[in-house]
């Protein structure tokens, strides 16, 4: 299926109160297209969760619950039992599938709602879990969290004459998520749109447990110019900072391979996240970067 081939039926409203350029909404309006309409979303406290639906409005065209903090995966895998015994029910439900998607961002997701996570998925329940990463507890003011890469400064990780921002490397959740033995884990970006939402319509397919991260710029959080939140999708996945790959009942497979990859520098020099590093910090990340993208074979 190409891009082209994806409904053009929004299910994601336009005028919510996300800041301009926000890529969250652009993995909400993604993600429903590829799922369609039968959908019910269980949606984690955080930034997605507060600009879609200031009380009485809402920007989601379908169901839609609002979770603690902690527990999204927790009423998702509630919901998809729901579902299931209701379809037992005569009449309730016909012989479609209903998707049951939560999203997270990565402090709900790599932190807080870990616990609920790592149950849903060990539980087996037929459920997509879409974990969208800005890489900070952007809602409560740029906090760091496990998602959160290495040096970037964040007001809880702030980089000054001696500290270079967080000081450990970002947790691995695709892989975290993968020794659970589910059947399908994806990473994605919002700006390669046909590989995310190929993705999404594939977990939403699976039976059972899917996992995709979605790496999310934040125009506030990474402090870039709104207009270039596609633009800086593209130079993680570019530089290698953020490969497209799938695994897939255990087999990995890689989507993207850029035909060279772009030097770090291009994607930490435009936000304000890394402007405090020196070229010798630059060449310990891009020895990380290398070595990660070896593993990958990018
Ligand atoms: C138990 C609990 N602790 C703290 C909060 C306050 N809180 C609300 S949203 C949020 C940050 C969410 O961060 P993240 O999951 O990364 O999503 P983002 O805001 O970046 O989209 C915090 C700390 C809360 N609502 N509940
Ligand atoms: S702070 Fe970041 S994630 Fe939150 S609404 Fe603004 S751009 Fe979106």
């Amino acid at each position: 299926m190409t891009g082209s081939q994806f409904p053009r039926e929004e299910l994601f409203a336009p005028g919510h109160r996300g800041c301009a350029g926000c890529g969250a909404a652009i993995v909400a309006r993604l993600a429903l297209k590829a799922a369609g309409k039968n959908t019910i979303v269980a949606n984690a406290t955080g930034c997605l969760e507060v600009m879609t639906t200031p009380y009485p409005e809402t920007a989601w065209r379908v169901p839609w619950v609002h979770v603690a903090f902690e527990n999204a995966a927790a009423v998702a895998s509630g919901i998809e039992g729901a579902v299931a015994a209701l379809k037992r029910k005569k009449g309730k439900y016909g012989e479609e599938k209903v998707n049951v998607i939560a999203f997270g961002g990565d402090g709900g997701t790599a932190d807080i709602g870990f616990q609920a996570l790592s149950g849903a998925m060990e539980r087996g329940h037929d459920m997509v879990y879409i974990m969208y990463d800005n890489e900070a507890y952007m809602n409560t003011g740029v906090q760091r969290s496990g998602s959160t890469p290495f040096m970037a400064s964040t007001t809880t990780s702030p980089a000054g004459s001696h500290i270079r921002g967080e000081n450990r490397p970002k947790k691995d959740m695709p892989m975290i998520m993968a020794a659970h033995g589910i059947p399908y884990v994806a990473t994605a970006s919002i700006s390669y749109p046909e590989d995310f939402m190929k993705k999404v319509k594939k977990a939403c397919e699976v039976n059972g447990p899917a996992f995709i991260q979605v790496l999310q710029p934040c125009t506030t959080g990474w402090g870039y110019p709104a207009e270039n939140t596609i633009e800086m999708g593209r130079l993680a996945v570019e530089t290698g900072v953020w490969p497209l790959f799938e695994i897939e009942n255990g087999e990995f497979k890689l989507n993207y391979r850029p035909l060279k990859r772009k030097p770090i520098e291009e994607y930490l020099k435009v936000q304000k996240r890394y402007r405090h590093l020196k070229p010798e910090d630059i060449s310990v990340i891009q020895k990380t970067i290398d070595m990660k993208c070896d593993e990958y074979g990018l």
